[in-house]
């Protein structure tokens, strides 16, 4: 970075951190744009002038509510409902919902801020946002989870609309939970308009949402390595992760000739040298998200290695896939997938990468895809969702990955047009710039609001 891009970069993070003490998640999500974006905005005295960095830093509004629920012995419960309507710049609000016991608010405006730079490049009209609880719905009934859902609905309902904020699911809410949500939303309004995706294909799902964030994410890592000769075929890859992202991102990248190593969860990482088949994979489906087991039983049942409380970072590999979360790929995880020969590193997770370790990868010369383009598919396929409900009508299989494939690639050809540096293509640079122009020449647009 130059001594330039620092001396403006350093005043703004002061005042944001200033204005919104103690959220480093949020922190970190606006110092890795603000890298880009600040210089940018500093050559173009039309943003700049109109302070729109500053304003997309600020959420729209964030609503915070008490949900209470009652559990199977009877107890009273209560948790936090969160919902951070963050831009609606460039169309109705749009982002998941997380249910794990480590959402904070920190965490819910940085996957919001996130959201709006990745619906803009998708090139749908979406704004963003993003909520959730503070609950862990491991462990818990599907009655419990019901009456939790319907609790945090009862108080959501009155912010969201089909033309005002669709949420989705995200970690901790998979098929079963926004099924729940949207029957409740549905109850309140009496209204059947789609106003939540991921939804099950007997009331207005769409096919291929399931898959859509996993296959986009092995679609984008594709194109980057078509953009420099290269394919997928006969890489090794290490996947984190074992949920909804991980899943899709392992059967895409088995389909298309790679091997897929490792699989993890919270308790640890499973490292199968044979590589997963099509086999496997259904077991781990039917492990995490039927049975809701630990990853570790898939290293009894197929007899692999299993690495308790450990990243799989270490593991040598072609090519990595973060699936799991935030920032479970720090500075030395970083240095070892470099050192190891890794050449790819595509982002399933939102932020899996610290800064100190993007720099690394940066530095290291590999190709790596942050994670507001390459796993911008599973709300793309979203907003498809969207259209299908707009339209009352079901698009086929193919036609809904043919948009997908399409939706990757026109990322992809963003990144490459505002990050290209010499003869690499920067990215980072590249993703925060094309999602920020669009939003930003909507607010310049209306003017100062
Ligand atoms: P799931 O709930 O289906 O799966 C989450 C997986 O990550 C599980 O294997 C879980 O392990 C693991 N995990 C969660 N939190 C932690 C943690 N603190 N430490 C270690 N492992 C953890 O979620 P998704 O697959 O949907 O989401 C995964 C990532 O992808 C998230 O970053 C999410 O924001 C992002 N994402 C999801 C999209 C979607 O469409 N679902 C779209 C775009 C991004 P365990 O089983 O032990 O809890
Ligand atoms: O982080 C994400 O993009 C998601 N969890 C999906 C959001 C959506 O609206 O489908």
């Amino acid at each position: 970075m130059s001594a330039n891009a620092d001396d403006l970069i350093k005043p703004f993070l002061t005042g944001l951190i200033r204005r919104n003490p103690g959220e480093s998640e949020f922190h970190q999500a606006v110092q890795e744009v603000a890298r880009d974006v600040l210089p940018f905005e500093a050559e173009h005295s039309r943003y700049h002038d109109a302070h729109i960095f500053e304003r997309m830093t600020e959420p729209d509004r964030v609503v915070i509510f008490r949900v209470s629920w009652e559990d199977d012995a009877g107890n009273v419960r209560v948790n936090r409902g969160t919902r951070v309507q963050f831009n609606n710049a460039i169309g109705p609000y749009k982002g998941g919902l997380r249910f794990h016991p480590t959402v904070t608010l920190s965490v819910l405006k940085f996957l919001g801020f996130e959201q709006t730079f990745k619906n803009s490049l998708t090139t749908l009209p979406m704004g963003g946002a993003k909520g959730g609880a503070n609950c862990n719905p491991r462990g818990k009934s599907d009655r419990e989870v019901m009456r939790f859902c319907q609790a945090f609905m009862s108080e959501l309902f009155r912010h969201i609309g089909k033309d005002v904020d669709v949420p989705a699911g995200d970690i901790g809410v998979g098929a079963r939970e926004v099924a729940y949500l949207y029957g409740q939303y549905k109850r309140l309004r009496n209204e059947f308009t789609g106003t939540i995706t991921g939804k099950g294909l007997a009331f207005g799902g769409s096919l291929i949402r399931t898959e859509a964030t996993g296959y986009g994410c092995v679609y984008f890592a594709r194109d980057m390595l078509a953009h420099v000769g290269e394919g997928l075929e006969g890489k090794t890859c290490v996947v984190s992760g074992s949920g909804n992202v991980a899943q899709y991102t392992a059967e895409k990248l088995i389909q298309l000739g790679a091997k897929v190593v490792t699989l993890s969860d919270s308790s640890g990482f499973i490292y199968d040298p044979d590589g997963l088949d099509e086999d496997k994979l259904e077991y781990v489906i039917d492990l995490k998200t039927v049975r809701r087991g630990r990853i570790s039983e898939y290293a009894e049942k197929f007899g692999c290695e299993f690495h308790a409380d450990k990243r799989p970072w270490g593991v040598p590999c072609d090519a990595a896939f973060p699936s799991a979360t935030q920032n479970e790929i720090d500075k030395d995880d970083a240095e070892g997938l470099v050192k190891n020969g890794c050449q790819l590193v595509a982002e399933g997770a939102n932020m899996p990468t610290t800064l100190a370790g993007i720099e690394i990868f940066q530095r290291g010369g590999l190709l790596y895809a942050p994670s507001k383009a390459a796993n911008a598919g599973g709300v793309a396929v979203s907003g498809l969702e969207q259209t299908q409900n707009a339209l009352r009508l079901s698009w086929t299989r193919e036609e809904v990955d043919r948009h997908l494939n399409e939706i990757m690639s026109k990322i992809h050809q963003q990144c490459v047009e505002w990050g290209q540096n010499g003869d690499r293509v920067d990215y980072v640079k590249g993703a925060n710039i094309a999602g920020y122009v669009k939003v930003a020449d909507a607010m310049l647009a209306y003017g100062i609001i």
